[in-house]
């Protein structure tokens, strides 16, 4: 018979560890011996397994690439623990819930699982060793940290699509995730409407992502999310049960229900204890083959808690044992440490379930975040019962983090981000690895937000940032070539067909990314010209190029046709690279107006509204736009205006507005002022304003302003004295 493999290399210890076929799996495993020589992966096997080996195990055979035959030279053997056949290999084989135990010889492997669980865990890590066609003579011993791992689909926004949850099942499978907790805000059946069943067709949508799940070996968690309007009375009590049992009925075995972002009736402890008990009774111990009940609290988190609260006291001392309890760490979008996990466990008297909110950007949704998954504690595996992370709305760009939260909670003390996140993004997008590296360096952050959550980015070019905000010429050539690489990538990544989703999801910001680094090297540019003899460029054509793209910039964030549904915007690169690139225009502008006695305009950002005031303290206020909104910033000090004085807004073009309302801090202070618009054709017409009630501070516009297109909006104080008043918020929606 036909040898089906070789012994091809043999490494020697010059050989780089990086090309072991082990160094290829993740998340990376607990013990690895390895012989240190690689074998071409056999193109068949011949697949023996114990009677107890359940089918979705072998259909995971059936996936790898080696063919199954009746009789080959290779023998792939599997079983698990307690076995007769396994007997020889029982004390190897580690004593974790999900545990296995692999070994390779050029002959042949052999799989034990721990349990069924571990048994197609170890098959994963067969067949990803095999992924770049070789196999490595080995014995790995692996189990994970965390018993539930995975991600909650707990976002505002839109929902993922079917075919998006499929994919991600199929991913958490090969990575040994084994949680997925369906509850995306948005789904109707889910919160707003949790007392209605689903209608048939989405039902059947429901049983078929939980047969995949089954398939991949994840719990598929159902949540209903019943706060918003629960009454604490027997007839809800029925409908949640009913409801469950329907769930029931489709297949689904593990269930949640949470009490998030909710106030007043539905946010009382001893009433969601209570209740969470009652369903222990009637529904999940009646059954007998549901996993423990899933609650996430109101005071999810400790900034909303207090040390000694009676609603977590309510939980910790009325939950049953073995109901879980979800918690986000020390505020609503914190990593994890372990101080805060001694904290809410103490209280809750049981090891709390992480809900990790990254990388979530339901409150930052202009940004994508793709950088590496960093943060969390390296020593709190025991003090946790599980970690799901709460993903973007972009199903495929949040793997590169669920692939690293894979590799965190399986293995938490051999955690390295950045390895993790390399390994993570030859893993979305093999073909084009590079250029998604160099798209994913500007990604990173989050900008200033209401949560305080920031990221570090593009770390690798700091010090060229800083530099070339100075003006050094060293570093403005070596941030003209980092602009190209981006540019590069950005085409290279809109041309790539390996993963469409990806792309799909990521396009606004690759589109933008090309301005950007276009803006990049524009302004490099004109350092070029301000200082070569014989300079490629005009540096007043480069001013205007520059300035011309920032509007781009601006137009690509506000250009609705060009945003995917619940964007507000297309930022990225705003740590680091254009604060740096900003700089450099301010000072490259300035010097040349000194020079040439010009007056270019030293800042580049495109600003199509101005603010015009006598109010010397208003004249100064930040303007900025954000999908429909016009915002003033507002002002912490008392504002004072003089008799006549007044505060416009002109839009560079008309536009089209819908409403405005504005807040000075003081109730019946509308009567103190005049609102007048301007219309296209220069006439100037007067708007009455109106406060909501006596009692609201807040001022807005009656039907006269809606749907009229201005090119200037106009407040006058018309009280005939001077006036102070706090300036809280100003708002206009187009
Ligand atoms: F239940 C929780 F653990 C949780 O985090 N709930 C939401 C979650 O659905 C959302 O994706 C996440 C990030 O925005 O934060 C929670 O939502 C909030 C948090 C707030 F602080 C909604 C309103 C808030 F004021």
């Amino acid at each position: 018979m036909k040898k089906h493999f070789l012994i091809a290399v043999l490494i020697g210890s010059a050989f780089p560890a990086l090309h072991a076929q082990v160094s290829l799996v993740n998340p990376v495993p607990h013990q690895v011996t390895s012989q240190q020589q690689l074998l071409d992966q056999p193109s068949e096997w011949q697949v023996t397994a114990t009677a107890s080996v359940p089918g979705y195990v072998l259909s995971a055979v059936a996936e790898c690439s080696p063919q199954q035959v009746e009789k080959a030279a290779f023998v792939l053997r599997m079983g698990i623990k307690g076995d007769k056949a396994m007997k020889r290999y029982g004390k190897q084989v580690p004593e974790h819930a999900e545990g296995y135990f692999l070994q390779v010889t050029p002959e042949g492997a052999v799989v034990v699982g721990a349990d069924a669980r571990g048994l197609y865990y170890g098959v994963q890590t067969l067949q990803q060793m095999m992924s770049e066609g070789r196999l490595e003579v080995c014995r790995i011993s692996d189990w994970p940290d965390v018993a539930f791992r995975g991600s909650i689909e707990g976002f505002y926004g839109r929902p993922w699509s079917h075919e998006h949850r499929l994919r991600q099942l199929d991913f958490y499978g090969r990575h040994k995730m084994n949680v997925y907790i369906y509850g995306p805000k948005d789904d109707p059946y889910h919160r707003a409407h949790w007392r209605e069943a689903y209608p048939d067709e989405e039902a059947a949508r429901i049983k078929e992502l939980n047969e995949r799940a089954k398939l991949r070996g994840v719990h598929f968690y159902w949540a209903i999310h019943p706060g918003l309007d629960i009454k604490w009375n027997d007839e809800d009590r029925q409908h949640l049960v009913a409801k469950l049992e329907k769930m029931y009925d489709l297949g689904i075995r593990s269930f949640a229900v949470f009490f998030d972002d909710i106030w007043g009736e539905g946010a009382k402890g001893e009433k969601q204890a209570a209740l969470l008990n009652y369903v222990d009774d009637v529904f999940v111990k009646r059954h007998g083959d549901v996993a423990p009940l899933l609650l996430c609290p109101t005071e999810y988190n400790r900034a909303w808690s207090s040390d000694d609260s009676p609603y977590l006291r309510a939980l910790g001392e009325g939950l049953h044992p073995g109901i879980e309890v979800m918690w986000t760490g020390n505020t609503v979008v914190h990593n994890i440490y372990k101080e805060g996990m001694e904290w809410i466990n103490t209280r809750l008297k049981r090891p709390a379930y992480i809900w990790w909110n990254y990388p979530v950007s339901d409150f930052v949704r202009d940004r994508l975040l793709l950088g590496p998954t960093y943060g969390n504690d390296l020593d709190i595996a025991s003090l946790l019962s599980g970690f799901v992370s709460n993903p973007m709305q972009y199903a495929e760009a949040s793997k590169i983090s669920l692939y690293s939260v894979a590799d965190y909670t399986w293995n938490m003390q051999a955690y390295d981000a950045d390895a993790s996140w390399e390994r993570a993004l030859r893993e979305v997008l093999p073909s084009a690895a590079s250029a998604l590296r160099t798209f994913a360096t500007y990604n990173e952050d989050l900008g200033p937000n209401g949560h305080g959550f920031r990221r570090d980015e593009s770390r690798e070019i700091a010090d060229i940032c800083t530099r070339a905000a100075e003006g050094d010429a060293d570093a403005v050539r070596a941030l003209d070539a980092q602009s190209s690489l981006l540019a590069a990538a950005a085409d290279r990544l809109l041309q790539d067909k390996e993963n469409p989703l990806l792309i799909d999801e990521m396009r606004p910001w690759l589109i933008q990314a090309k301005v950007v680094a276009d803006y990049g090297r524009t302004v490099c540019a004109m350092h070029t010209a301000a200082k070569d003899k014989w300079p490629a460029a005009n540096f007043e054509d480069l001013y205007q190029q520059a300035r011309y793209l920032k509007r781009r910039m601006y137009e690509n964030e506000n250009d609705a046709s060009q945003l995917h549904a619940y964007q507000t915007g297309t930022k990225l690169a705003t740590l680091r690279y254009l604060p740096a690139v900003d700089r450099l225009f301010t000072r490259l502008v300035e010097d040349y107006n000194l020079q040439h006695d010009t007056h270019f305009d030293v800042v580049s950002d495109y600003a199509p509204y101005h603010i015009e005031s006598t109010v010397t303290q208003l004249a100064m206020l930040p303007i900025s736009v954000n999908g429909g909104e016009v915002k003033v910033t507002p002002s912490n000090e008392v504002i004072k205006w003089a008799p006549d004085s007044y505060f416009t807004i002109r839009c560079e073009r008309p536009t089209r507005i819908a409403g405005m309302d504005f807040n000075f801090g003081a109730t019946e202070s509308a009567k103190d002022f005049k609102l007048d618009i301007c219309l296209e054709d220069g006439e100037w017409v007067d708007i009455p304003l109106l406060h909501y009630s006596p009692t609201d501070p807040v001022i807005h516009t009656g039907d006269e302003l809606g749907g009229k297109t201005v090119t200037a909006i106009r407040l006058t104080n018309v009280s005939g004295k001077e006036l102070q008043y706090f300036f809280r918020h100003f708002k206009i929606s187009r």
